[in-house]
């Protein structure tokens, strides 16, 4: 597709790229820990079920309305002709902000792991994760470094940066997930973790454990940010938007359940509680690797955080991705420009997050939600407000604006654009209806209900 905006040049180039904003510090990072704090295999069930039944037809609604108006996430409903929905956008904008300004902390937090293991430099022990955060100047400067590398890729624009970074990415994150699987498998207590992770105990549901994992399904998948309205904007129109999202939801919800296959034999391994909140694999896989002894510990270590780096960066990326869009698509900045800038600005948005884990006692304890005794860092704040609210808002009104604003009819016609047998399949009979009527419902009851419960 040649636009002066770009374009991703191949159809798998695209899957690749949105399935590598999809898998990220959210497969890998986020939904052990979640999976771990809401008990375990229930969760894993209500996760999959959303990512399926509510999540799925909201990914093809964004794409669709990305591809339709070739716009950022703010000029796409302005251009279909709804200016005041474009409020759908702004939010999507605001959302992808702050978590990016969280998400490079933790980032950061894997890439300085893997540097620190492999130099050596790194003190296992169980202080060891809290010194490494509560240590902001290192923590900083990884950052830094991370943010550079996402804004070098993303003001290269689609095709050379975004589409290549991920062609590369991806495969190699794949075959490191299944390496470390298989290790993970062969350590004792492993299957004490499995069973955590696999046999549902279904009176664990509460409904903070639908909340998060509503709030998860929708972080995973990129969707409510913006991210997958701007990466539709640059899918050609001859692409079967139906089935690449099929492939995207499919290769995320993989890598997530892949990802919990090493872990908690992991986490098991180690005689450590699974509920230990964001710092759990950062605290307890150190440990694991470290078992190994010598040099064999070092790599495994150093390849584990180099692969969550990996896996963070393709998702930053499109992160970074969707203000660039907006300023140059709405305000003619230069990409260059607009993306090094952006990175500055969100790098510094960031900084109360990074100091929030122990450098800053304030901001380490900085509110306690109701219904809870414990106060909560700000980073994990942004994270409730970002992920859990905004996201689930985002994706309902996403819906009822497909389903009834801009109509199904016209959403019909163009994800008919590029494969005409998509009509009247099950699939789209089911993003249709799905749209309609549950996503609306759904979304729209459980963000009420948990809004009022978290908040009030
Ligand atoms: N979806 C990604 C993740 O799961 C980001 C973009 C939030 O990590």
């Amino acid at each position: 597709m040649a636009t002066q905006r770009g374009g991703f040049s191949t159809r798998i180039g695209f899957i690749l790229a949105a399935a590598g904003s999809a898998v990220g510090l959210g497969n890998i990072w986020k939904f052990p820990f979640e999976v771990g704090e809401g008990g375990g295999a229930a969760f894993v069930v209500m996760y999959l079920a959303f990512c399926f039944i509510l999540c799925f037809p909201v990914m093809v609604a964004e794409i669709s309305i990305g591809r339709k108006t070739q716009r950022n996430p703010v000029g796409a409903f302005k251009s279909l002709g709804f200016k005041r929905w474009s409020v759908i956008g702004y939010l999507g904008l605001a959302s992808g902000v702050l978590i990016l300004s969280f998400y490079n902390v933790v980032a950061a937090w894997a890439f300085g792991y893997f540097i620190d293991i492999l130099s050596g430099t790194f003190s296992i022990g169980g202080e060891a994760f809290g010194q490494f955060t509560a240590d902001w100047i290192k923590v900083g400067g990884y950052g830094l470094i991370f943010m550079v590398g996402t804004a070098f890729v993303v003001s290269r624009g689609i095709a050379g940066g975004i589409e290549r970074a991920a062609k590369i990415l991806m495969p190699t994150l794949f075959i490191m997930i299944i390496g470390l699987i298989i290790y993970a498998v062969t350590l004792p207590n492993a299957m004490e973790g499995l069973k955590f992770y696999l046999v549902p105990e279904f009176d664990e549901i509460t409904g903070s454990v639908v909340y998060s994992a509503l709030g998860q399904a929708f972080f995973s998948l990129s969707l409510g940010m913006g991210a997958l309205i701007t990466y539709g904007s640059y899918v050609a129109k001859t692409d079967n938007i139906v089935s690449s999202a099929a492939s995207i939801t499919l290769v995320d919800v993989g890598v997530a359940v892949l990802a919990g296959f090493m872990i908690f034999p992991f986490v098991f391994s180690q005689g450590i509680e699974p509920n230990g909140g964001p710092g759990l694999i950062f605290a307890t896989l150190p440990g694991v690797f470290q078992s190994l002894g010598g040099i064999l510990g070092v790599i495994i270590g150093a390849f584990f955080f180099l692969l969550l780096s990996f896996a963070a960066f393709t998702s930053t990326i499109s992160l970074l991705e969707v203000p660039t869009a907006y300023m140059v698509d709405e305000h003619n900045i230069d990409r260059r420009i607009a993306a090094w800038l952006i990175a500055l600005l969100i790098f510094l948005i960031g900084i109360p997050s990074m100091l929030s884990y122990g450098a800053v006692e304030a901001l380490g304890n900085f509110v306690t939600m109701p219904g809870s005794d414990t106060p909560m860092p700000f980073l994990d704040f942004v994270g409730v407000i970002a992920n859990d609210t905004f996201l689930p808002l985002g994706g309902f009104m996403i819906a009822v604006f497909t389903a009834y604003v801009w109509r199904t009819e016209n959403f019909n016609l163009e994800i008919a654009e590029g494969d005409e047998s998509i009509k009247g399949s099950w699939l789209q009979m089911y993003v249709d209806f799905a749209l309609k009527y549950v996503c609306p419902v759904l979304l729209g009851a459980i963000f009420l209900v948990t809004v009022a419960d978290k908040f009030f």
